[in-house]
């Protein structure tokens, strides 16, 4: 079975819940009182996919605005960014359109763009909607 390893960088803005996610898909456990991101972490995921192993570094980058310049290390050289935003704060879903431009901006090679929205289960704070929020895919 042949490896393909791929770089995976994780950004928006601080709280959104980005090592959240990460440690709830790697470990499968989500802690209430995480602690916010200090420069970046590292984590590794390995899965099969297409007859295939694959092997994703992925950076989780911190939101604090302080570590904002630290961001180009990490996306620098990343085939895919997961911009993940929280559902009831729509500050953070409009600083999403910031990370595209800077992205297409600054990236030359192709990466893949993941928009996430997080937090769906504190339905009743929502600022999002479905339809302006939703998932997906954008090739630049
Ligand atoms: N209700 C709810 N809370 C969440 C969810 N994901 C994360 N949180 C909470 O949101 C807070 C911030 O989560 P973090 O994972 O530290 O967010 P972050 O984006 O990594 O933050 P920085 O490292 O500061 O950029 C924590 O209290 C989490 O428990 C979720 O899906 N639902
Ligand atoms: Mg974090």
């Amino acid at each position: 079975m042949k490896t393909l390893e791929g770089k995976v960088v994780a950004l928006g803005s601080q709280g959104v819940g980005k090592t959240s996610m990460i440690v709830r898909y790697t470990s499968r456990t989500f802690n209430k009182h995480v602690s916010p991101t200090i420069g970046a972490s590292f984590f590794t995921c390995k899965f099969n996919m297409e007859n295939a192993r694959i092997l994703l570094q992925v950076w989780d980058t911190a939101g604090q605005e302080k570590f904002k310049s630290m961001a180009p290390m990490y996306y620098r050289n990343a085939n895919a960014a997961m911009l993940v935003f929280d559902l009831t704060r729509y500050n953070t879903f409009a600083a999403m359109k910031g990370w595209v431009a800077e992205l297409r901006r600054k990236v030359e090679e192709t990466m893949v763009l993941v928009l996430i929205g997080n937090k769906s289960d504190l339905r009743k704070e929502r600022q999002v909607d479905a339809e302006e929020g939703s998932p997906r895919i954008i090739v630049s």
